[in-house]
């Protein structure tokens, strides 16, 4: 085994413990949790007041998922779950990293830390530099910071060998001000988190029914007959959506889940906001769990709609909506051919659901108009994500399920402004429209030429193309496939810059040189001018909202993301810029004034965001508007993908546990799982293990050969593990190194962190 994952630490903390799997999430633990984490951080004072106005009309925004806030009436108490308190804590803490600390401690010494330790240190707070073949980093000015930039930008052979990544956390005005920098120095390389995210979401929906985000309101699900998740863990991820969930289920709704493991939050939910949930009695959540093979979802919504399609022979016009299908789709009588030439018995035989329990879930569904579809990355990243999302807007379009309340296609976003960055620009395939209007309104010329995504630039700098990577946030070299490789790309670079609130690995596994300019959070008081600023974000649903941080800022050096893009387009651009960016640095309304000019749905835009609970942006699908190119709402023919397995071969999905938010590791619990202190596990069915001959708490190796390069991660403690046979699970990041960078998604070309495979081997090595 020729490649360690020498840019992930393979240590084991010693401490690994395992315990049942829980059958009811939050209650009375999750609140004990999200105290601890915060006043880990930070003392009671401070905490009480982030807390007081988390998810506040007059308060900011939560930093760590999308799920939506109520747009009535909102808890004074809390309005927030555990895991929105854990993102608090991490960004808010007191800790702080200043020259001191990276005198002391050299890149290589933090290199060696685990994730969680990384993160666990404390906010940058102070701008840092690291010369070339330097050992440490050094404080450096902002002056001289973004002068060094500038110069390394402008040193380039061409814009187009500068990458400008983006991590869903960037206000909508600094995301704006971000691209229009970008364009206006010359190129559309823009990757984003969501090129590893939604990015199949948004292909399919934007082909299927004319619009890349989701068409639902929270108040639709509470309208709904039903409700289809699948591919998502919200007791962890989105955790606020099991309130949501439970008040749908008291109006009567039926709940079905597709997931290959039985997660926690999808089946009871104790809310510790009412008196029942603190006295641990629990809501039932799913009515029917399909525990789907990894990648089965194509075969089993398949046999969903042709079960309907046979219960619709039988009485034509009572199970499927043909007013609907004939006033507003296109494609229905090749679809309806495609199924009928299915046969059931293998489309059983591929998505490993019993048929008892899909005729189950074709019951629920067979007489009911108002259904709506959940998902998340359970479907995104996979080679056919974008089939198999069309496949489920087939199953809503067969009844008439989009267009109307209790309805529709919901996409739960992941980074809380991931759909506002992209909403405002951020986009390395730029419609003609948005260049159109910044050439109008701005009077330069935008590039047309489309930009590099993640995976692309991942490429670039590992060909030597890339040269200059600059990160708005996010820790690009763990969040990325291919650890080993991306390494060797990031350190091709001549310079690597990340805006930064915390430290993380992509700052230690860097260019010939590097900075770290720290950054205000969404918690943080941000005063330009002596005037306190707001900055505005897009939940899930489209809901634009202001975000007011009320903390005092660590240290008094950091600058607020849309400053550093102002200071950076002076330093670069110098007299070349036609943009007023000495406007926008002397108060935020002046940036929000000019994206309404550029970006439609935002009018009046200071005036309706400083309205308390914001505003909705427009959406076609919601209104049975289909801008597509045909302006119809398009059924989708794609095939199930079969595809076989050695003898000796997994499927292996990497998920997020119950103690992180992506590459930052809140703690080493996965408690819903019953996985404790512990990352390196291994979920394997226990068929699995008898054949691989191994049991409980042996360490293995992971290793596998995709395109003729050995990938290997070592020391993985085996955890049996109620999934299906042929399945296995690995947390993200520490299994990244194994995720192929050439093994991607059909036209999103998201990287198929879902179905990795894999080959398993005893760990010769000792522990560390
Ligand atoms: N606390 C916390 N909140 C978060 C995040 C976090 O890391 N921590 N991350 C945020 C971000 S950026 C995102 S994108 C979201 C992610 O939210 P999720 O998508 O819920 O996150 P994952 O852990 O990747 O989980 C995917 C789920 O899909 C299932 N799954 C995997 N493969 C398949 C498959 O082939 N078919 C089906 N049907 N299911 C499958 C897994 O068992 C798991 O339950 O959460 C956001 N919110
Ligand atoms: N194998 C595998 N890989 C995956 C996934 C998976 O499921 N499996 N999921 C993918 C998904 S869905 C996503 S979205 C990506 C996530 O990819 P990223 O968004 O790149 O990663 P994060 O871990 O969210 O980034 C965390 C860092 O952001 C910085 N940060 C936090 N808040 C702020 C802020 O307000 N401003 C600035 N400037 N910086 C801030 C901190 O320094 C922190 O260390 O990972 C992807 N990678
Ligand atoms: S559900 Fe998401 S946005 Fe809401 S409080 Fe929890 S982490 Fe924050
Ligand atoms: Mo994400």
């Amino acid at each position: 085994m020729k490649q360690p994952n020498a840019e992930n630490p393979e240590t084991l903390t010693g401490h690994f413990r395992l315990g049942k799997p829980k059958t009811a999430a939050a209650g009375l633990p999750a609140v004990f949790q999200a105290a601890r984490h915060i006043l880990a951080e930070m003392d009671a004072i401070r905490g009480f007041k982030a807390l007081n106005k988390l998810n506040q009309k007059n308060g900011f925004d939560c930093p760590g998922c999308a799920w939506p806030d109520p747009d009535d009436e909102r808890s004074g108490i809390a309005e927030y779950c555990e895991n929105g308190a854990k993102a608090v804590a991490e960004e808010a803490t007191t800790k702080r990293l200043d020259a001191t600390f990276f005198a002391q401690n050299s890149v290589a010494d933090l290199a060696a830390l685990t994730d969680y330790e990384i993160g666990k240190k404390g906010r940058v707070a102070q701008p840092m530099y690291l010369a070339e073949g330097a050992t440490h980093y050094t404080p450096i000015s902002w002056d001289k910071a973004f002068e060094k930039i500038g110069t390394h930008l402008n040193a380039l052979s061409s814009p187009n060998e500068a990458i400008f990544y983006t991590s869903g956390r960037t206000s909508n005005e600094a995301a704006f001000l971000y691209q229009l920098f970008v364009r206006e120095f010359g190129t559309n390389n823009l990757p984003d988190c969501s090129n590893m995210c939604h990015e199949s979401s948004g292909v399919a929906l934007m082909e299927s029914v004319g619009i890349g985000k989701g068409s639902v309101t929270l108040d639709d699900l509470y309208e709904a007959e039903v409700i289809f998740i699948l591919g998502q863990n919200p007791g962890t991820n989105h955790p606020r959506m099991l309130t949501a969930l439970q008040k749908a289920k008291a109006k009567g709704v039926t709940i079905i889940s597709a997931n290959p493991l039985k997660e926690t939050g999808l089946l009871n939910f104790m809310n510790p906001q009412t008196v029942k949930g603190m006295l641990h009695v629990g809501s039932h959540l799913t009515d029917i769990y399909l525990q789907v093979r990894i990648n089965g979802d194509m075969a089993l919504i398949k046999a969903i709609n042709l079960l309907l399609l046979h219960e619709e022979e039988k009485a034509p016009g009572t199970v499927f909506d043909p007013a609907f299908i004939k006033n507003n789709t296109s494609g229905y009588d090749a679809y309806i051919a495609h199924l009928q030439e299915q046969n059931l018995d293998q489309l059983v035989s591929d998505c490993g659901v019993p048929l008892e329990q899909i005729q189950a879930a074709v019951q629920a569904m067979v007489h009911k108009k108002k259904i709506i579809a959940c998902w998340a990355m359970g479907l995104t990243q996979h080679k056919n994500a974008v089939d198999t999302i069309k496949e489920i807007v087939n199953l809503l379009l067969l009844k008439g399920s989009i267009g109307k309340p209790g309805a529709g296609t919901c996409p739960v976003r992941g980074h809380s402004n991931v759909q506002g960055d992209r909403t405002v620009g951020i986009f390395e395939r730029p419609p003609k429209a948005l260049l159109d209007k910044i050439q109008e309104v701005y009077g330069f010329n935008p590039p047309r030429e489309y930009g590099w995504d993640v995976v692309s630039a991942i490429r670039a700098m590992r060909d030597g193309k890339g040269k200059v990577f600059f990160a708005m946030g996010g820790n690009f070299l763990s969040a990325t496939p291919d650890t080993v490789l991306t390494a060797r790309a990031l350190r091709n670079c001549n310079l690597t810059v990340h805006v930064s609130t915390k430290l993380n690995r992509s700052h230690l596994v860097h260019g010939r040189e590097a900075l770290i300019l720290p950054t205000l959070g969404r918690s943080d008081k941000d005063i330009v001018n002596g005037e306190r600023q707001f900055v505005t974000c897009e939940n899930s649903m489209g809901v634009v909202q202001m975000s007011k941080g009320n903390l005092t800022p660590v240290s008094d050096q950091l600058l607020s993301e849309p400053l550093i893009v102002c200071k950076l387009a002076k330093a670069t651009l110098k007299d070349r810029t036609v943009v007023d960016w000495d406007k926008y640095e002397k108060h935020y309304d002046y940036i929000r004034d000019d994206l309404e000019r550029v970006i439609p749905g935002f009018d009046n835009y200071n005036q309706r965001v400083r309205h308390p609970g914001g505003f909705y942006l427009p959406n076609g699908a919601r209104e049975g508007k289909y801008n597509t190119k045909n302006q119809k709402a398009n059924f989708n023919v794609a095939p199930v993908t079969r595809f076989t397995l050695a003898a000796d071969e997994l499927m292996m999905m990497t998920i997020r546990s119950h103690d992180q938010f992506n590459t930052t590791i809140y703690g080493l619990d996965d408690r819903y799982r019953g996985v404790y202190q512990e990352r390196r596990v291994l979920l394997i069915n226990e068929v699995d293990a008898a054949k691989h001959r191994i049991v409980r708490g042996d360490k293995v190796d992971l290793y596998n050969e995709f395109g003729g390069v050995e990938r290997v991660v070592r020391n993985f403690l085996v955890v049996i593990y109620d999934i299906p046979e042929g399945c296995t699970a690995t947390y993200f990041p520490e299994a990244n190194a194994l995720v192929p960078l050439d093994s991607v998604a059909d036209k999103s070309n998201t990287p198929t962190s879902k179905l990795v495979i894999i080959k398993i081997k005893k760990s010769a090595t000792t522990e560390r």
